[in-house]
C-alpha cells in the first residue's frame, strides 16, 4: 500500500483530541504503576526527578510526536517514511509499534484484574475481612492459571470494541465521557484518603525528599521510564493520535496541557493511595500488587467502603481501557495501511494477537512464576523492562534527534505552530542536545558505566 491518498479519519474537535491524548496518558501508569514504582524508589526524591524529566524531556518529546503525526497524517511507521524517506529514522516507528504490542499485552492483564475487582464491588465487595485477607484474596486470584486470563480477555474485548468503532465514534466519544468523570472521581477519593490517620506520613513520603536516594542510579532509570510510560511516549500513540488532527489546530497548548494533567493525576492518585498504605501499615514497596491489596483494606474499613471500592475500580478499569485503546490504535493504524484491511477486521485480528501475547505474562505471575527471562525477572516484569526501560527511551531519543537534526528546522517550527518564536528555538535545542544526552546519561549511569 502506498503512503498517500488514504481517506483518513479525523477528530471531531480540538477538545476531543486533547481528551483522547489525555485518555492515552492517564492510565494504569498513573495509579497502579506510579504508586508501586514510587513506593519502591523511595517516594519524594523519585517524584522530584520524575517531574523534572516530565518538564525537560517529556513535554518536548510530546510536542515532537504531535508535530510528526500531524504533519505526516499517517501511522507511526508511515510518518517517518513520509517525512524522511529511505532514512533510518523509521526505526523509531518500528520500536513504537513493537512497544505498543508488548505494553498492551501485559497491560491487558492488569486491566483484567481491575475489571474483576470492579465486578467484585458490584457484587458486595471481595471477602477481605481480617488481617492478610485482602492479600490472600489477591494472591489466590492472580495465581490461578485460567481465571485472570478470562478477565484479560474481557478487557481486550472492550478495547477492541472501541477501536473497532473508529476514531470519532469510538475513541473520541469514550474519552469525552470518561476523562472528566475520572478527574472528579480521583479527587473525591483522594479527599477521603487525606482524612485517614496515615495522611501525614503519606505527605512526608510523597513530598519531603530524602536526597540521599539520588545517589542510587536506579532511581533515575525508574523515573525516566515512568515518565515515558505515563506520558505514552515512544510507543507511537501520540504520533498516531496527532495524525488525526487537522492542520488548523494549534499544538503547543495541547502538549503542555496533557503533560500537566497527567502529572497532576499521578500526584492526586498518590494522595489517594499512600495515606491508606500508611494507615494500614503496608510496605510502600510491596510491588505490582500494591493497589489490589491496600485499597480493598481501606474500603473494607469504611462505612461507605463498597461505594468507594466500586468507584475506584471503575476508575482504574476505565483509565486502563482508554490507554489500552491508544496502544491498540497504534498497531491497528499501521496494519490497516500495510495490509490494506478494514479497521474492523484489523482491530479484531491484532487485538487477538496481543491478547495471546499477554497470556505468558499472566501465567508468569502464577503457574509459571519460576520462569525468569531478563536479568532474573519474571515474564511480566521482563516485558515491562524491555518496553518501558529500553524501547521507550531509545525510541524517544531517536524521535528527539530526528526532529532536532534530521528534519529541516524551519519546516519543523512551522509544523509545530511555534513559528520563529524564542520558545520554538529552546524546544529545538532541548530536542537536539538536552533530551538525547539526558537519556543517554541515565542509561550509562544505570548500567554502571560512570558514577557521580
Ligand atoms: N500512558 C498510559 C499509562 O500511563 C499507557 C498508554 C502506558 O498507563
Amino acid at each position: 500500500m502506498g503512503l498517500e491518498h488514504q481517506p483518513r479519519e479525523q477528530w471531531g474537535s480540538r477538545l476531543g483530541f486533547m481528551l483522547a491524548a489525555l485518555g492515552s496518558a492517564v492510565g494504569l501508569g498513573n495509579i497502579w504503576r506510579f504508586s508501586y514504582v514510587a513506593g519502591e524508589s523511595g517516594g519524594a526524591a523519585f517524584i522530584f526527578i520524575y517531574l523534572l524529566f516530565i518538564v525537560a524531556i517529556g513535554i518536548p518529546i510530546i510536542m515532537a510526536e504531535f508535530t510528526i503525526g500531524r504533519r505526516a497524517q499517517l501511522d507511526v511507521v508511515g510518518s517517518f517514511q513520509k517525512l524522511a524517506p529511505g532514512k533510518p529514522w523509521v526505526l523509531a516507528g518500528i520500536l513504537g509499534v513493537a512497544s505498543a504490542f508488548i505494553i498492551l499485552s501485559f497491560y491487558g492483564v492488569i486491566g483484567g484484574w481491575s475489571i474483576y475487582y470492579f465486578l467484585q464491588y458490584i457484587g458486595g465487595g471481595p471477602p477481605v475481612e481480617g488481617a492478610e485477607a485482602s492479600a490472600d484474596f489477591f494472591v489466590n486470584f492472580h495465581t490461578s492459571p485460567l481465571f485472570p486470563i478470562f478477565w484479560q480477555l474481557l478487557f481486550m474485548t472492550i478495547t477492541v470494541g472501541i477501536v473497532y468503532a473508529g476514531v470519532k465514534k469510538g475513541i473520541e466519544k469514550s474519552n469525552k465521557i470518561l476523562m472528566p468523570l475520572l478527574a472528579v472521581l480521583v479527587i473525591i477519593l483522594a479527599g477521603y484518603s487525606m482524612t485517614l490517620e496515615g495522611a501525614q506520613e503519606a505527605l512526608t513520603f510523597l513530598f519531603s525528599p530524602d536526597w540521599s536516594a539520588l545517589t542510587d542510579p536506579s532511581v533515575y532509570f525508574a523515573a525516566l521510564s515512568q515518565a515515558f510510560f505515563s506520558l505514552s511516549l515512544g510507543m507511537g500513540a501520540l504520533i498516531t493520535y496527532g495524525s488525526y488532527l487537522s492542520k488548523k489546530e494549534k499544538l503547543p497548548g495541547a502538549a503542555v496541557g496533557v503533560a500537566t494533567m497527567d502529572s497532576m493525576f499521578a500526584i492526586v492518585a498518590g494522595l489517594m493511595i499512600f495515606p491508606a498504605v500508611f494507615t494500614f501499615s503496608i510496605a510502600p514497596d510491596s510491588g505490582p500488587g500494591l493497589v489490589f491489596i491496600t485499597l480493598p483494606d481501606i474500603f473494607g474499613s469504611m462505612s461507605l467502603g463498597l461505594i468507594y471500592g466500586l468507584i475506584f475500580f471503575f476508575l482504574l478499569s476505565a483509565a486502563a481501557v482508554s490507554s489500552g485503546v491508544s496502544l491498540l490504535e497504534v498497531a491497528v493504524a499501521y496494519f490497516m495501511r500495510r495490509l490494506g484491511w478494514t479497521r474492523k477486521k484489523t482491530a479484531i485480528f491484532i487485538g487477538s494477537i496481543i491478547f495471546l501475547l499477554g497470556i505468558p505474562s499472566s501465567l508468569g505471575l502464577g503457574t509459571w512464576s519460576g520462569v525468569s527471562l531478563i536479568g532474573g525477572r519474571d515474564i511480566f516484569d521482563s516485558m515491562d523492562f524491555l518496553a518501558s526501560y529500553i524501547f521507550l527511551p531509545v525510541g524517544g531519543m531517536i524521535i528527539a534527534l530526528f526532529v532536532g537534526w534530521g528534519w529541516n528546522k524551519s519546516e519543523v517550527l512551522e509544523a509545530s505552530n511555534f513559528g520563529q518564536s524564542a520558545i520554538g528555538t529552546i524546544w529545538i535545542w532541548l530536542l537536539r542536545i538536552f533530551a538525547p544526552l539526558a537519556i543517554l546519561l541515565v542509561f550509562l549511569y544505570s548500567v554502571g558505566l560512570f558514577t557521580f
